[in-house]
């Protein structure tokens, strides 16, 4: 696992000014009003790539840049964290999991939602249950003064709690500005203590090989609010 330095960004840098925050919220606005509008399009024999295509398509009509590759992980592909949109076509039964972000006037939008197609099985009702439960749980636990790896202790407890803490194979957050990955990194390994109005992303996820994943993926300012306001009920498309 990665120490928390090797990210860019510092103690100082991750400390986000009102300015900076206000452009975090609006790139986060811009990044889940582009996934609603995205939604209805996906059904059943289109590809992850035309989604992913999409996405971008409808930053541009917005005139925003992405801050970073769309990912559009269906099925099996979902199984892995940074999969790349590929020709697969969704299928009902599908678990698809989107984790997208827009610029605003060079400050990123980062989240992640996976949704189902058509039918949810019992064993994937059930480990979407356990992602939203510790995806919440860590944003709770995110206070000023709390160390990183704690935050990601309370996560991964869920996960390990329920039996899957082998397929959490990620960190459970990391700061966003600039750069969507920037300092700190939230895992296992950090020791950075959190301070009020640093900006950082919580993604806890459960990757099962051959079968698929979920993640679901916020962007919240310590001490203040969650960016996203997009349900994590999941969503039978
Ligand atoms: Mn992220």
């Amino acid at each position: 696992m990665r120490n928390a330095n090797d990210l860019p960004g510092d103690e100082i840098s991750a400390v986000k000014s009102p300015d900076e925050i206000a452009k975090l919220r609006m790139a986060a606005h811009f990044t889940q009003k582009i996934l609603r509008e995205v939604l209805p399009l996906i059904k059943t024999g289109v590809s992850e790539i035309q989604i992913a295509d999409e996405i971008l398509q409808i930053m541009d009509s917005l005139g925003l840049e992405s801050a970073f590759d769309t990912i559009v992980a269906s099925g099996e592909n979902g199984a892995q964290p940074h999969a790349v949109p590929s020709e697969r076509k969704f299928a009902n039964g599908d678990l698809i999991t989107i984790d997208l972000g827009c610029k605003y006037e060079g400050y990123c939008g980062d989240m992640t939602r996976t949704f189902a197609l058509g039918f949810v099985s019992e064993d994937f009702k059930k480990i979407y249950e356990i992602v939203k439960n510790a995806q919440i749980a860590g944003i709770q636990a995110v206070s000023d003064g709390i160390i990183c790896r704690n935050v990601d202790a309370v996560s991964r407890g869920i996960v390990s709690e329920a039996g899957f803490g082998e397929t959490f194979v990620h960190g459970t957050g990391h700061g966003v500005g600039r750069y969507v990955h920037e300092f700190p990194r939230v895992n296992a390994l950090s020791e950075v203590i959190l301070k009020n109005n640093m900006v950082i992303a919580i993604e806890p996820g459960i990757y099962i090989k051959n079968i698929g994943g979920v993640r679901i993926e916020d962007t919240i300012v310590v001490g203040g609010d969650n960016f996203y306001d997009f349900t994590k009920e999941l969503i039978i498309l």
